[in-house]
């Protein structure tokens, strides 16, 4: 059985992954490229964004992905370049909105990506033409890899239209930004699986975000086979939990939204984890522990396939 290192959202920091490699026994070969002797690395995308080595994490994996000793999934933040660097079919603007009233705050998303890698460069575009042939999602022996949720119906939506395999083309690109307003299911199921699932909390009073930006919508702990309360699924970060005050009641979700207990492991990142690293769910293992910010680690899961889950398992490099 092959044995996979699960490594989480690296967000250009290229010193930590280098240091990860290094302690899972990961050594460059006669031409750079990290390689294990036996395992297989796994990136659940969120490779750019926030860090200042965002085009030296691209090379480090992009190669180790095309040798053959790595795996790779995308993320919302690359679907979102992708976006930002397409312009629309229907405009003069791009699928991702440089102007009107979302401009700035795509603007200000993007900023670190494109200050770093030049937008139009031949570096931003060989950057995005690879962010198009990353997978939206694997299945590897008995287990699963997503960047945010494994949503069994938006799975299937996406095999369906044949975009399991990435945006490989431009019509891939405009379906997944529902450019030309008809496939929204697509959109949707994208959505779901690259940035997860929300639940409305604004009626309570919504709550600062880790960025300081007001929400009336929580991250749902989609992980969490069988909960039922409002309380435990809404993915409020730990210090912004006093201000706001969730009531005691139980919500009626639809049970397609939560992952079931008796389903294969799943592996994500995503979730901006803080602490020591725990089995967050049944059979789900989120392995994002905030590597884009200082003092916190860039964090992988050592998984051999058909092993059980085990929190000494998690592998990690805070530098
Ligand atoms: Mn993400």
């Amino acid at each position: 059985m092959t044995t996979y290192d699960i490594i989480g959202d690296i967000h250009g920091e290229a010193g930590k992954l280098r240091g990860l490699l290094n302690t899972l026994g990961y050594k460059p070969d006669v031409d750079g490229v990290f390689r294990h002797e036996t395992n297989t690395a796994v990136f659940v995308g969120d490779f750019i964004d926030r860090g200042s080595q965002q085009w030296e994490v691209y090379q480090i994996v992009r190669p180790m992905v095309e040798k053959g000793g790595a795996l790779a999934v995308a993320g919302n933040h690359e679907f979102n370049a992708i976006g930002y660097a397409t312009p629309h079919p229907e405009g003069t603007d791009y699928l991702r909105p440089h102007d009107g009233p979302w401009g700035p705050k795509n603007l200000k998303q993007h900023k670190d990506f494109l200050q770093q890698i030049p937008f139009g460069s031949p570096e931003h575009r060989e950057i995005i033409a690879w962010f198009t042939t990353l997978p939206l999602f694997l299945e590897l022996d008995d287990l699963r890899v997503v960047h945010a949720c494994w949503h069994q119906p938006s799975i299937d939506v996406l095999k369906a239209a044949g975009l399991a395999e990435g945006l490989t083309t431009l019509e891939a690109i405009y379906a997944a930004y529902d450019a030309f307003g008809t496939t929204p299911a697509l959109n949707a199921a994208i959505e779901m699986v690259l940035k997860g699932p929300e639940i409305p909390v604004g009626n309570y009073g919504g709550f600062y975000d880790k960025d300081e930006n007001y929400r009336t919508d929580a991250r749902l702990r989609w992980w969490l086979s069988g909960e039922t309360r409002l309380r435990e699924l809404a993915d409020i970060p730990l210090n912004k939990q006093g201000e706001l005050q969730l009531p005691d009641i139980d919500l009626a979700l639809d049970p397609s939204l939560l992952y079931p207990a008796t389903a294969q492991p799943v592996f994500f990142g995503h979730y901006w984890r803080t602490g020591e690293p725990v089995l967050i769910g049944a059979r789900a293992v989120c392995v994002d522990y905030s590597a884009a910010r200082e003092g916190h680690p860039l964090m992988a899961y050592r998984y051999r396939a058909g092993d059980d889950l085990a929190q000494s398992n998690f592998v990690s490099f805070v530098g």
